[in-house]
């Protein structure tokens, strides 16, 4: 039996998050259109008759301007680092840009094998240009092997999975148990969840500077009641969130509350409000504070 863990790297957007889902079967990791949508380093595990491998999703590898930014990077080298294997996605239309080449430097730290996975396939129309783009991807790195895929369409994926066992270490047992499939407390899936939302109905900067709180939790066997903060960073976002006569925040929240309905298989209450905290996203403490490794006790 084979089981390691495996980084998935790569620029904002390009659809880590997306292949990790699609790789466990679950959802374990929030998706947007918007880049930088993944804050935090997050396992997802597949356990399988071949072994199990432990992904790492992690957040876009960019140049960061602040806090939260810097502690985003922090979180890609801490989480990734021992990593067995490393696949690093770039969008199959191209070009190389600067992030991807970010991105590859953090995976060539790693000292082991690097898959290059063309992502988006499916989003190319003229095939051809798909194999002079390899070439180019070629010339940077000696990568272990190339797969194009798409991770929407689920294009290619059992040969990812093929290529990844055939390179993990050996192993005489899993790392977690079986039916484990993420390291993320429930609350922070739930305040991942109401972010997610957020940032698909939002615009501009609001995506960016939302941050949700799971203030209380309370469960009994066929309920969840939940209460969060939506922290903004100016009240024109807040405004712009509640609503008119709070129509948009109370659609938002009825969406939110669907989507924990899912993921936790119970009925929820949820209750949402939301505070202004200026420029949080600079402030070390709280941006410290949403960090639900730190709850665990992991640092
Ligand atoms: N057409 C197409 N779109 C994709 C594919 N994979 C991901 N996307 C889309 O790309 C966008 C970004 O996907 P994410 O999975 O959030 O990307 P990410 O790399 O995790 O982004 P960050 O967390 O911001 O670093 C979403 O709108 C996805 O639906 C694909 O194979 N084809
Ligand atoms: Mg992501």
């Amino acid at each position: 039996m084979k089981a390691g863990f495996v980084a998935i790297l790569g620029k904002p957007n390009v659809g880590k998050s997306t292949l990790l889902n699609a790789l466990v079967g679950s959802k374990v990791s929030i998706v947007s259109r918007r880049a930088q949508t993944t804050r935090d380093a997050i396992q997802g595990v597949l356990s399988e008759s071949r072994g199990q491998i432990v992904f790492v999703d992690s957040p876009g590898v960019h140049e960061p301007s602040k806090r939260l930014g810097e502690r985003m990077m922090r979180e890609v080298e801490r989480a990734t680092h021992g990593c067995h294997l490393a696949l690093l996605m770039v969008e199959a239309s191209g070009p190389i840009t600067n992030s991807d080449r970010r991105a590859l430097v953090v995976a060539k730290r790693l000292e082991a094998p690097v898959i290059l996975l063309t992502n988006k396939v499916d989003k190319v129309a003229r095939k051809e240009l798909l194999l002079p783009f390899l070439d180019s991807c070629r010339k940077l790195h000696e990568f272990d092997q190339f797969i194009p895929i798409s991770a929407t369409k689920g294009i290619n994926l059992d040969r990812v999975l093929v290529a990844i066992f055939e390179r993990l270490p050996e192993a005489p047992e899993y790392y977690y148990p079986e039916g484990y499939l993420t390291d993320q407390p429930e609350r922070f899936l739930a305040s991942e969840l109401i972010r997610e939302r957020i940032l698909r109905e939002t615009h501009d900067e609001i995506p960016h500077s939302v941050a949700v709180q799971i203030e209380r939790w309370e469960e009994s066997r066929r309920k969840l009641r939940i209460s969060a903060t939506v922290v903004v960073e100016r009240t024109g976002q807040k405004a712009i969130l509640i609503g008119k006569n709070g129509e948009k925040m109370k659609q938002l929240a009825s969406r939110a509350r669907q989507s924990l309905e899912r993921c936790f298989s119970r009925s929820v209450h949820l209750e949402v409000f939301v505070k202004v905290r200026r420029n949080w996203r600079n402030k070390r403490g709280f941006v410290r504070d949403l960090d639900f490794h730190r709850l665990l006790g992991i640092r």
